[in-house]
């Protein structure tokens, strides 16, 4: 079947990858690639791109008008860390693109709406382990205030509107292709980096720092496939749950001395550690393995094993 699909924020760490998945499944003219610039040479010559702030309404829906597009997938957000920096920057971000793309729903100018929340929505005050779907949820960063209201419209929309809006809280992201900018769980691609480059990693979060992660390919396959699945059968039109793997920095560094028994890792906690101290260590993500059949593949091995090898 064919349709045509918008990916914003096509040049960050998962748009990038979503893109190129997207093409190679539905086809490379089919998947137009939107970014405030221009991204890696593979995504820019593998299909159609156009300059697009998401903020901009005329603009986003010129472009939908343009391509009949059907289906957005919104990536573009500003991160933890760096929304920290720039907190009203992050929020008019954050908050405008996401209203622009439900309000295009709503219009039904496109069908199907996928946008990504984050772990970041729970607090200090959260169950740490196994953290459940529904619970308290105080988030203390610009971002995952931002992160928490957005889920609120999400499902604002689709109750009121019938939007139809998918989402899931994305952990941690770990990938080789495109560098992860802005967040707090950003250590856990560096140390690789560093790992081949330098034979050692100054880690800004401290030893013990247990977080939710996850490699890009089930991030990927997490969100096509929620895309696919049968609407009917989505009980959660919030955000899912998700989650695949957790650990602390000091795992991570043995998985690699497994590989490299040489290297070394260091830590000097910055002010990302009160971010990661916020968050949970561990997800319970029983709603979406019922709902839509979610299941991780990648556990911290055979991370560790994609991440070395194709970063070599
Ligand atoms: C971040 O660290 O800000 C992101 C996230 C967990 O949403 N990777």
């Amino acid at each position: 079947m064919t349709k045509s699909i918008l990916i914003i924020g096509a040049c960050g760490q998962i748009g990038t990858e979503l893109t190129l998945a997207l093409r190679e499944k539905y086809g490379d003219v089919n998947v137009i690639a939107s970014d405030i610039r221009e991204g890696t040479d593979v995504l820019m010559k593998s299909g159609p791109f156009e300059i697009l702030d998401a903020t901009n309404y005329d603009a986003l829906e010129d472009i939908v008008m343009h391509y009949e597009v059907e289906e957005v997938y919104l990536m573009a957000a500003m991160l933890s860390a760096t929304a920290e920096k720039f907190p009203e920057r992050a929020w008019t971000l954050n908050m405008n693109s996401l209203f622009n793309t439900l309000n295009l729903a709503k219009e039904k100018k496109i069908d199907k709406l996928f946008w990504p929340s984050s772990i970041a929505v729970f607090g200090s005050n959260t169950p740490k382990e196994q953290t459940p779907q529904h619970t308290l949820m105080e988030p203390s960063t610009v971002y995952g205030i931002s992160k928490q209201t957005g889920e609120r419209w999400c499902a604002y929309y689709h109750a009121k509107y019938g939007v139809d809006v998918r989402s899931v809280r994305f952990p941690g992201l770990i990938s080789w292709k495109t560098q992860p900018g802005g967040g707090t769980t950003d250590y856990a691609v560096e140390i690789y980096v560093k790992a081949l480059e330098k034979g050692s990693y100054s880690c800004f979060l401290k030893k013990g720092t247990k977080l939710p992660m996850m490699f890009m390919d089930d991030a990927i396959r997490a969100a096509i496939e929620l895309m696919e699945s049968d609407g009917a059968k989505l009980s959660i039109r919030s955000s899912y749950n998700l989650g695949a793997m957790s650990f602390a920095p000091e795992e991570i560094a043995e998985s690699i001395q497994a590989v490299i028994p040489t290297f070394t890792i260091s830590y000097n906690p910055d002010f990302r550690q009160a971010i990661a101290d916020s968050w949970p260590s561990s997800i319970d993500d029983s709603q979406a393995r019922k709902d839509w059949g979610w299941s991780p593949e990648f556990d911290l091995a055979r991370t560790t094993a994609e991440m070395l090898e194709n970063l070599r």
